[in-house]
């Protein structure tokens, strides 16, 4: 178990000035999957990943029994004593409680955090964590990873037809390859005892292509838009939220925004949510999309790096730094 020092309590307490009340609400992007007018659906994600980088989807197809049974398994594993939760603790793969990254980051927060392989939700191999969680959970983890991808490419799809591109699969193919750097993330964001907002995932930009989030239904997502004010999420248990990633923002030249995140804890309710992180393979090159720098007069926001490259800068850098700034180029070329 985790114990904190008093000074590390503090960190994760937002100073005096910022503990009042949530920001007001946002009016999130909708994008329904099932409506069955495609373009239209393509150019309502496009546009929502141009103006903030986050969009609410419905009519995804995920069964809700799924949803109803990786929640309770989930409830029901960080429901397990301390040490059964610690014989799977691992970095960066496995459980961890408040300590974030290896970079001195903290948050209310613990979770699990799994590599996903071309068959389902896996602890890197050799991890502590490895085998460690319940069985049934794992089964469900596999089969929520399968329903999840799916969608996920969906809804990449649509990006790319929303953004005019002739090749419909440019993004999904990265997600879908054997060799794809993709993620599962389970949080469990204890009720504060405190009267005081904590900070239970401090603000961020994902490092990946797309994230897809589902939660319980206890608030504490929070998003900024452009001019960095920052706005709720309403929960919805119904829905999926999508992110814009940092590789996404590069391969579209920044026309899509990587949005800046963060998760804070009033409530009274514990809040579970499960990320899908969506990321290329390793030896992927990484650049803006050579059709959409045309359309900015040739100028090239960001040069060319592997996959591996970035993730080995990121993993180096504290939670809320800029991660792009090293990759970006002044160049016109
Ligand atoms: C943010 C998005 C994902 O949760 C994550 C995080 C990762 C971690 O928890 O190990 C990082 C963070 C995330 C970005 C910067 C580094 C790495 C913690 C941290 C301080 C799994 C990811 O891929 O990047």
């Amino acid at each position: 178990m985790v114990v904190l020092t008093k000074g590390e309590l503090e960190q994760i307490a937002l100073p005096a000035v910022q503990r009042a009340s949530p920001p007001p609400p946002a009016a999130v992007p909708e994008v329904d999957l099932a409506a069955g007018d495609a373009a239209a659906a393509a150019r309502a994600v496009a546009k929502a990943c141009e103006d903030h980088g986050f969009f609410k989807v419905t009519g995804h197809g995920v069964p809700p029994h799924l949803l109803a049974r990786l929640e309770a398994a989930a409830a029901a594993f960080f429901a397990l004593p301390q040490r059964e939760k610690d014989r799977a603790a691992g970095c960066p793969f496995g459980y961890a409680s408040k300590r974030i990254g290896a970079n001195g980051d903290l948050g209310w927060v613990e979770y699990l955090l799994l590599a996903v392989t071309a068959a389902g939700a896996a602890a890197a191999p050799g991890s502590a964590c490895e085998g460690a969680e319940p069985s049934c959970f794992r089964a469900v983890l596999d089969e929520y990873v399968a329903a999840v991808r799916r969608m996920t490419c969906t809804v990449l799809q649509l990006m790319a037809q929303g953004l005019g591109l002739d090749d419909r699969d440019v993004f999904s193919r990265l997600v879908l390859d054997r060799d794809s750097d993709s993620m599962l993330r389970v949080n469990h964001y204890p009720p504060a005892a405190e009267t005081r907002r904590l900070t239970g995932f401090g603000e961020h930009t994902d490092p990946q292509i797309i994230s897809v989030l589902r939660s319980n239904d206890a608030s504490g997502l929070e998003i900024t838009l452009r001019d960095g004010t920052w706005v709720s999420v309403p929960s919805d248990t119904e829905s999926f939220f999508v992110n814009v990633g940092d590789a996404l923002q590069v391969l579209t030249n920044g026309r899509f925004r990587s949005v800046r995140h963060r998760v804070m804890v009033s409530s009274a309710r514990p809040r579970v949510s499960v990320i899908f992180f969506g990321g290329p393979p390793p030896r992927e090159r990484l650049a803006p999309l050579p059709g959409l720098v045309d359309r900015e007069g040739g100028r090239r926001r960001y040069r060319e790096f592997t996959w591996r490259e970035y993730k080995n800068s990121a993993y180096r850098t504290k939670l809320a730094d800029n991660r792009l700034c090293s990759f970006e180029t002044m160049a016109t070329s």
